[in-house]
């Protein structure tokens, strides 16, 4: 045993460290694992609940299993900091989150302790099964160990995963991280269906259920197994779910115990047939009181006092552009009792949770499953219904065959409304929301509109609203608006139609989306310099609003589009559109600007515009090259304000 005052920690560099600590110093570890943790993001911010309900668990598997070499996955990868901490990682755990530091999720680049890089959630399965079919065919015997949680555990493509492992039969441990949480409390069959497990009539003990794994051992290893039955508890069981699906199901088991972990995973990791799932069960937030004690159990926070668990809330100069959408909606739901909204499982997100205290009828969160909520809006749609399906940019990569399938071919009305489109921040590059102008654009009945602000956020809502000829898109970024007034009400833009906010001559910006604040603060310093500049707000990417693009690439000599999305476009709508009108020929110099060929990772928002070559200093550059001005740069004068 190890004296008690020593700090076990700082004996651990790596897992193999921790391999060597007696099972009675694992209790002490755990405890200051956690307390290291919540040092560590009190100063970085991020997500702490998941964390702190798999301290135990994370100890366990790396002592139990022969990590990296063991392969061990974390869904979502958002609970994976006390992971990063034992693994190689701890003197850099305070960069977390931060420009050049530790990224927020499990990353292949960043460790080999992390085969599997994650942000999107249940993919962690089928990953698994990939590596276990992987080390059959090479002949390998490394374990495979793929820990998911209960909401996540609602995807579509956990049940996929689940499904092909019980077909294939294929060696490989799943640890259902039960703790009765997704973001908000679970929704749905698969959560009632845990929950009934949990509250089960068939009680079985601890020893029993050591006894039933032991069964699967081989003989040797019978005796071990008997001698673990010791630490005798309680417990209940079920499973049958998992059973038919052809998994061998252990549990439930209490993950904050150490005596009831160990001994199952070490059996678990004899069993040499078949796919075992282990349900343990942890309580979010588990070991620190303002997280237990919070109804997200501290799923994300800023950073925060320790000692009061206080988080630190910059006043915001500007209402968000989530708040102002959700604001939007319900007083247009007001009006018309055919708007409903769906979530999946991020209503405080996308701002739904206040739509569903206003409507809790027309309301629906359907878990994590971004593929059933998109043509669960279709179904919605067809009968008359007006859905707005409120989505993250990046979580609706995962439903494009919906969107394409269910919703635009068949033309159904459904309303997008696309949050965090563009650069997230912390978050990195999982999260970005790069890519929805390409995926979408290229959909024949698609109409797509960005807001330039909150104000325009509002008027596009009703717009969306009124409009039921087409499937519409609406994208906006995240975080505050840029402070402008907001209308009393939202009123019905016309479609594809765009907008100038300044007449200039030589040059102009066209802008798709909330770049337009830099387009006009670059158009300021251009027009100072003597280069008349336009702004143009294109308002909508599809239709394009051409007759007024065709006659600013004739009137300038400079046409400049700008968004922040990936190459696919709006540049490169319009970048087509002119070339279909022969306007390349005419000597128009023209450029589009977008994200960059590359996945930016998590930093402050403006250095990563920086990078992306979107803020008002690269504009003015990328125009003076186009006008080939000499001489230095042209100075940015003042930030924009709120942005
Ligand atoms: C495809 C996808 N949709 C939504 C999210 C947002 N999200 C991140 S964590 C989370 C909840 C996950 O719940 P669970 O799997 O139970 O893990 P816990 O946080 O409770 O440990 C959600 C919805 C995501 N990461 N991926």
């Amino acid at each position: 045993m190890a004296e008690t005052m020593t700090p076990l920690l700082d004996r651990i560099g790596r897992p193999a460290d921790l391999r060597q600590l007696d099972k009675g110093d694992l209790r002490q570890l755990a405890d200051e694992l956690r307390v290291e943790m919540i040092d560590a993001v009190s100063v970085t911010g991020g997500h702490l609940g998941a964390g702190l309900g798999v301290v135990e668990l994370t100890v366990a598997l790396h002592y139990i299993f022969d990590t990296p070499d063991d392969r061990l996955i974390w869904d979502v990868g958002h609970q994976a900091y006390p992971h990063k901490i034992l693994t190689e990682r701890r003197d850099r755990i305070r960069s977390l989150r931060q420009g050049g530091g530790l990224a927020g999720f499990t990353k292949r680049a960043e460790s080999n302790y992390d085969p599997f890089g994650a942000g999107h959630s249940s993919t962690s399965i089928s990953a698994g099964l990939g590596m276990a079919a992987a080390r059959d065919l090479a002949g390998k015997d490394n374990n495979v160990v793929a820990v998911i949680g209960d909401g996540a555990m609602s995807a579509g493509m956990a049940f996929e995963a689940m499904n092909n492992a019980g077909a294939m039969d294929s060696r490989m441990v799943v640890i259902l991280n039960d703790n009765d949480m997704s973001i908000a409390p679970p929704v749905g069959a698969m959560s009632a269906y845990l929950a009934r497990i949990l509250s089960g009539k068939t009680y079985r003990s601890f020893r029993r259920l050591l006894k039933d794994l032991s069964r699967h051992l081989p003989e040797s290893l019978q005796e071990k197994a008997r001698q673990m039955e010791e630490y005798t508890r309680g417990f209940m069981t079920g499973g049958t779910l998992f059973e038919e699906m052809g998994f061998y199901y252990v549990g439930p088991i209490d993950g904050h115990n150490l005596d009831h972990l160990l001994p199952v995973l070490e059996n678990v990791k004899k069993m040499q047939n078949g796919p075992v799932l282990v349900h343990v069960v942890t309580e979010k937030g588990h070991g620190y009181a303002p997280a237990e004690a919070s109804d997200d159990k501290y799923h994300g926070v800023s950073k925060f006092n320790v000692v009061t668990g206080e988080q630190e809330k910059a006043a915001p100069s500007a209402p968000s552009y989530t708040g102002v959408f959700a604001e939007a909606l319900i007083d247009e739901a007001a009006r018309d009792d055919k708007v409903v909204a769906i979530t999946a499982a991020m209503p405080s997100g996308t701002g739904l949770d206040k739509f569903a205290k206003a409507y809790p009828d027309r309301c629906f969160d359907v878990g994590i499953a971004e593929q059933h909520a998109v043509t669960f809006a279709a179904g919605l749609a067809s009968e008359g219904f007006k859905p707005f399906a409120a989505i993250y940019s990046t979580f609706l990569q995962r439903a494009y065959d919906q969107v394409v399938h269910d919703v635009a071919v068949q033309n159904l009305p459904v309303r997008f409304a696309i949050d965090r489109a563009g650069l997230v921040g912390a978050d990195g590059p999982t999260h970005a929301g790069s890519f929805d102008n390409a995926y979408l654009g290229t959909l024949p009945n698609m109409v797509m509109m960005a807001a330039a602000d909150e104000a325009e956020l509002k008027h596009m809502v009703a717009t969306q609203v009124a409009f039921g000829e087409h499937p519409s898109a609406l994208r906006y970024p995240r975080g505050e608006g840029v402070g402008i007034e907001l209308p009393e009400r939202g009123q019905v833009l016309e479609i594809g139609k765009g907008r100038i906010m300044r007449e200039g001559g030589r040059v102009c910006l066209l802008s798709y989306g909330t770049r337009l604040a830099e387009a006009q603060l670059a158009a300021d310093q251009l027009d100072a310099q003597g280069f008349r500049t336009s702004v143009v707000d294109a308002r909508f990417m599809k239709p394009l609003d051409e007759a007024l693009i065709l006659r600013l690439a004739r009137e300038h000599e400079v046409l400049l589009t700008l968004e922040e999305g990936a190459i696919g476009g709006f540049g490169s709508h319009v970048m087509h559109m002119l070339a279909e009108n022969a306007m390349l020929e005419s000597g128009l110099k023209c450029r589009a600007l977008v994200l960059p060929d590359i996945y930016i990772d998590q930093d402050k928002p403006e250095t990563m515009y920086d990078k992306a070559g979107l803020n008002a200093a690269q504009i003015i550059e990328t125009v003076c090259g186009l006008l080939g001005v000499d001489g230095a740069p042209i100075e940015v004068i003042a930030p924009k304000a709120g942005a």
